[in-house]
């Protein structure tokens, strides 16, 4: 049967298919950018999802980076030091509709504010319009740690107008960590199919959500 197609129509196929493939292929990669202030937790979720298991960390003074692969989908995750004097290289980073993770120490309430601002000045880059923004409330093993709720209004998320999702989180224990990176997964799957039926609508559908602010650990 397929012998006897015309070469166009042979070749026409050939590309259609090529093209859903390459579709399919872009679909199930994600990148993602792990960025917050220093000892918020960032290179301890890596860690989780590279081996599974706390390793002791040192500050991150460059990047590291990781290729992990869930279910059928690929996540090249960035993780890069997050010391004050190092946000200036933030901006290398960014990419357009990556996954933005920022990681937020809960239980440390006078360094909040910064997390905020630096948070904020991330998203005033125009190459961040359309990340996809999961806050990872990392720390919920320790002591009075600020709820989901608190870390919302702390970080003024709700100003932006931008949909994001507060994940609660353990690194250490990788409590939380996939939960998050399957809500962006998702997030992404849902603008995909928004953007081909009403380009313009994007940023008007509900995606903001937030976890309760307290799974149920057990330590
Ligand atoms: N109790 C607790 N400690 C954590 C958690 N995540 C990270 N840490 C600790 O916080 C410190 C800084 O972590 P690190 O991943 O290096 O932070 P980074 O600077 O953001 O990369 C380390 O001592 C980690 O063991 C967590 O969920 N709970
Ligand atoms: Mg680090």
């Amino acid at each position: 049967m397929y012998q006897k197609l015309s070469l166009t129509v042979r070749k026409h196929l050939f590309l259609k298919m090529g093209s859903r493939f390459t579709r399919y292929l872009k679909k199930r990669r994600l990148r993602v950018l792990i960025l917050g202030p220093d000892a918020a937790g960032k290179t301890t979720i890596l860690n989780y999802l590279k081996s599974g298991r706390p390793v002791t960390t040192i500050p991150t003074i460059g990047f590291n980076v990781e290729e992990i692969k869930i279910r059928r989908t690929k996540f090249t995750l960035w993780d890069v030091g997050g010391q004050e004097k190092l946000r200036m290289f933030w901006k290398h980073y960014f990419v357009n509709q990556c996954v933005l993770a920022y990681v937020v120490d809960s239980s440390d309430r006078e360094r909040i504010d910064e997390a905020k601002d630096a948070l904020q000045s991330i998203l005033m880059d125009s190459v961040m319009d359309d990340c996809i923004l999961l806050i990872y409330a990392n720390k919920q093993d320790l002591e009075g740690t600020m709820s989901t709720y608190e870390i919302v209004q702390r970080l003024e998320l709700d100003i932006s107008g931008r949909p994001y999702h507060v994940q609660p989180s353990c690194a250490l224990y990788g409590h939380g960590i996939y939960e998050g990176l399957q809500w962006a997964e998702e997030e992404k799957i849902r603008r995909h199919k928004i953007r081909k039926k009403q380009p313009s609508k994007l940023h008007h559908a509900p995606a903001t959500s937030i976890e309760a602010s307290r799974l149920s650990f057990s330590y």
